[in-house]
């Protein structure tokens, strides 16, 4: 058990583009068992490796209230089945505190390496393809917080700028 620092915006470390994992062994198992353990202790129902500072493209997530259904997404593709749009109010870990309405496609195709490194492809809709499209976004460096207006993004920033400050 072991828990993982999350960084928070602005820090310029989650603007990084993880790299794919070339090969699916102790040291990435051991990566997504420290998620997982960051991710419900925070709690939190998703998390990408780019937020504990390790750029390479892991994704662990679970949904449930009882922690019953942890899915792992290593080298994630996602391919949209249709282009029919749905907003969520969306939060995020590495955004404590604020949750706003983003748009995205609201179902999508992803191809994955599991756990123990065997590929699988699965149809997602609802939450599930939302915090998905989420999480390969923080693989990206990118943060929901960018399809913000900007004016709305400067006022979380501050607002983030001041605690950490306010924290350290
Ligand atoms: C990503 O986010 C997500 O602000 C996962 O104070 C969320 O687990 C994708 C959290 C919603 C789609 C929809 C956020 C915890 C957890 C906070 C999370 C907070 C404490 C966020
Ligand atoms: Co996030």
């Amino acid at each position: 058990m072991a828990l993982l620092n999350i960084l928070e915006f602005p820090d310029p470390r989650l603007r990084t583009q993880a790299a794919p994992v070339s090969q699916v062994d102790s040291r990435i198992q051991t990566l997504v068992d420290d998620m997982f353990d960051t991710m419900y202790a925070a709690p939190g129902i998703g998390l990408a490796a780019s937020q504990v500072d390790v750029h390479e493209r892991v994704i662990v997530m679970d949904l449930t209230e009882d922690r019953s259904d942890p899915k792992v997404f290593i080298n994630p593709e996602v391919s949209v089945i249709d282009d029919d749009l749905g907003t969520y109010d969306e939060g995020c870990l590495s955004v404590p505190g604020f949750y706003e309405t983003v748009e995205r496609p609201k179902v999508v195709e992803v191809t994955a390496l599991d756990r123990e490194g065997q590929p699988f492809t699965e149809r997602l809709e609802g939450l599930m393809a939302i915090c998905l499209q989420h999480e390969i976004d923080h693989l990206e460096g990118k943060l929901f917080v960018d399809y913000l207006s900007p004016l709305k993004r400067q006022r979380i920033r501050s607002k983030l700028v001041k605690e950490q400050k306010r924290r350290s």
